[in-house]
């Protein structure tokens, strides 16, 4: 028995699931998770010491590759000072003026725990500043686990939402109105509809957690434009595409600046380190200079600004350029294969963030989306992880590329997706 089959045994009496994380348990694919002892470089190890080349990258933090020396030395220094304090620090300041200068939209921001906490509390300073308590998402986009975004639309496309998780009273999802991504026309219909009760909308600007779906032309802009037609919020959550697709995230690559932007992932340097953060006049509205509450005991912890600022300092020109290169490299060599292999898949990358869809495509929203043969991507997920290559399990999940991946591990990559690409034929 592997040590993963008997790890996740022992896991699954004490942890639901047997993970601290649902995605993990590899319910989507099928087969039993593979417990990490490490990781290097491009590179995880699992508990039989089995070696895979990683496209999960812990959903996206680890751009610059595993332990990256910068970011494990950060880290190690500053523990040895002490691993929290519950008081202000030099290295806080230095993160916030970092991420300002990152983010020209962002003149005030305030660093917490996580992607969730992020837009939990920016949606809070959204409605504290407009008064106002209607939201918007858009389906397949994921702000983490607050009651208020997990909802799905109503009955009709116009009725507000319904909870999309036990445990979310009906009443936590009745303010949040769910779109379809990418749909100008809805979007401008629920704002003559309802537009003086809207507080903000919230959008993911290259959405990863439907699988990659890139915005038309037009889409992020008509968002800001209208939001601010209305006197409402538009926040883009780039807890993912962040420092990914882009030094300066998605509003970086395509040149808008949102009222608000939530950060992750990246900025953390695979630490628990996340920040929202926008205009000053709605900052100001965030406790102790407004009247919005938000609080966290380990925000801005200092171990976690260290690796941040480990990483951030990273973050070069050259780095995006071989991103894009090793980006355009999986592109091609999987559409080749899928090609080749005769099966109904398409890839759609952003950057160094990319999903092999077991659907022609292209997918521009949800519902093209679940058109995908999730069974399918299961079994393509299987084929590559026995021949060493770790995609997200879950065909709903963007993959993601890092500084440390050569072009010789793509070509592997590729390699091998060929092969299992053609099995799948072989058995359709
Ligand atoms: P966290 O609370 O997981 O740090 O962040 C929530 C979040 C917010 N916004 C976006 C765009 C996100 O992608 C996420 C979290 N992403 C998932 C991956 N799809 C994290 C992986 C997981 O849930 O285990």
């Amino acid at each position: 028995m592997s040590q993963s089959t008997e790890l996740f045994s022992r896991a699954q009496r004490v942890i639901p699931g047997g993970v601290n994380s649902p995605v993990r348990a590899f319910r989507a694919v099928g087969g039993t998770p593979r417990f990490i002892a490490r990781a290097s470089g491009a590179y995880l190890y699992d508990e039989d010491k089995v070696k895979y080349i990683d496209y999960v990258g812990s959903w996206g933090p680890m751009i610059l590759g595993h332990a990256h020396p910068d970011v494990v030395f950060a880290i190690q220094d500053a523990a040895a000072r002490g691993t929290s304090y519950g008081a202000p620090t030099a290295l806080e300041v230095t993160f916030a003026e970092a991420i300002t200068a990152l983010y020209p939209s962002i003149e005030m921001v305030r660093a917490v725990s996580s992607g969730t906490e992020a837009t939990m509390s920016a949606i809070r300073a959204a409605r504290g500043y407009t008064g106002r308590d209607v939201i918007i998402k858009f389906e397949g986009c994921y702000h983490g686990h607050a009651d208020f975004l997990l909802v799905k639309a109503g009955s009709g496309a116009a009725t507000f939402g319904v909870p999309d998780s036990a445990g979310v009273p009906a009443k936590a999802a009745e303010n949040t109105l769910t779109l379809p991504f990418n749909d100008k026309s809805a979007l401008l219909r629920a704002f003559e509809a309802r537009g003086t009760a809207i507080a903000a909308v919230i959008v993911e600007p290259v959405v990863g957690n439907m699988g990659c779906v890139a915005p038309h032309d037009g889409f992020l802009e008509a968002i800001v434009e209208v939001c601010k037609r209305n006197g409402a919020v538009s926040i883009f959550d780039e807890v993912m595409t962040g420092c990914r697709v882009a030094k300066s995230g998605m509003q970086g690559r395509v040149g808008i600046k949102p009222d608000m932007t939530c950060l992750g992932k990246i900025i953390g340097g695979g630490m628990p380190l996340a920040a929202y953060g926008g205009r000053r006049s709605i900052m100001e509205t965030v406790a102790p200079l407004g009247p919005v509450y938000q609080a966290g005991t380990l925000s801005g912890n200092p171990i976690a600004v260290s690796a941040a600022l480990a990483t951030i300092k990273h973050l070069d020109d050259s780095l995006y350029e071989k991103l894009e290169r090793l980006g355009a490299q999986i592109e091609a060599g999987l559409n080749a294969a899928i090609a080749d292999a005769k099966i109904e898949a398409c890839v759609q990358r952003v950057g160094s963030m990319f999903t092999l869809f077991m659907t022609r495509g292209p997918v521009n929203n949800w519902e093209d989306a679940k058109r995908s043969d999730t069974a399918l991507f299961g079994r393509f997920h299987q084929g590559m992880l026995a021949r060493g290559h770790y995609f997200p399990p879950a065909q709903f999940e963007a993959a993601f590329i890092s500084g440390a991946h050569t072009e010789d591990d793509i070509a592997n990559t590729v390699i091998a997706a060929r092969e299992v690409l053609h099995s799948l034929r072989a058995a359709i």
